[in-house]
């Protein structure tokens, strides 16, 4: 499935619909009717260039234009004990769970991600704090593995859960990062579940053994250290509601580039 416009225009649709199904000639005469009615259209051009927006790829860069040095950010080791086993046995027992609305729940091994359809692409990341590092990054097309999972009707949107604990203070469960994106940014083309980066196996610093590539947003929401993948019909029940660490603690929880 590519997620089409008809999810989008769905609730624009309705309304419109809903009053050209009145169809009423004398309505269309009535000049505030009509006036009603260009605003409607002019609403629904605006839902349509957003959603081709949206789709549209984010700049891809040359070879040589990678940083030298890509710099990282967050947590660059967890302390976690179930990650720190993981590590122990270079990520062997790894299994990436896939689940949540979706009728075939998976549990992929990185040979399982490696094998599956994906994409490499350069790509510049950009942090809030101010700084943007270039790097190539090759990884499983989110869009194809949750085809394979099959996505309930009701799934709205994806979250990704890490290992990581980065807040040791949060005492009420809400200190393991976490993020969550729309089934938009889920089927884009460079939403990639990363293993590799700047062609060699994803290191720890950088989300080893897996990480989301979502490039038309910032930083914050491409978690790394990802473990498993759910999809939800609302955001209301994780952590502190927000959907995302950051998002959390106050950052857009749509944080588009
Ligand atoms: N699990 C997890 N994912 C995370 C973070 C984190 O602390 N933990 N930090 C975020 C932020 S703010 C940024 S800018 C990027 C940094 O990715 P990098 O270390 O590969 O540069 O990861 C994001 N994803
Ligand atoms: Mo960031």
């Amino acid at each position: 499935m590519t997620l089409d416009r008809r999810r989008w225009l769905t609730a624009a649709g309705a309304t419109l619909g809903s009053l050209w199904l009145t169809g009423c000639d004398k309505l269309a005469m009535n000049s505030t009717f009509t006036g009603v009615l260009k605003v409607a259209e002019k609403w629904t051009r605006h839902a349509q260039r957003a959603v081709t927006d949206r789709n549209a790829l984010a700049r891809e860069f040359t070879p040589a234009e990678m940083s030298k040095d890509f710099k990282a950010n967050g947590t660059m080791r967890p302390g976690d004990a179930a990650y720190l086993a993981l590590l122990a046995e270079n990520f062997a027992s790894y299994r990436l769970a896939i689940g949540g609305l979706v009728e075939q729940p998976l549990a992929l091994s990185l040979a399982d991600l490696r094998a599956a359809p994906s994409r490499t692409q350069i790509t510049r990341h950009d942090c809030v704090e101010g700084w943007s590092s270039i790097g190539k990054w090759k990884g499983a097309r989110l869009s194809a593995l949750l085809d394979r999972a099959k996505l309930k009707p009701e799934a709205r949107y994806i979250v990704f859960h890490c290992a990581d604990t980065l807040d040791r203070s949060a005492t009420d469960g809400a200190g393991v990062y976490y993020e969550s994106i729309d089934l938009i940014d889920a089927y884009h083309p460079q939403t990639i579940l990363a293993y590799q980066m700047n062609d060699a196996t994803l290191p720890v610093r950088h989300g080893a053994p897996l990480r989301l590539r979502v490039e038309r947003q910032l930083g914050y929401k491409h978690a790394k250290y990802v473990m498993r993948i759910e999809a939800v019909a609302s955001l209301d029940g994780l952590g502190r509601g927000k959907g995302g660490f950051w998002p959390d603690r106050g950052y857009q929880w749509y944080a588009g580039i």
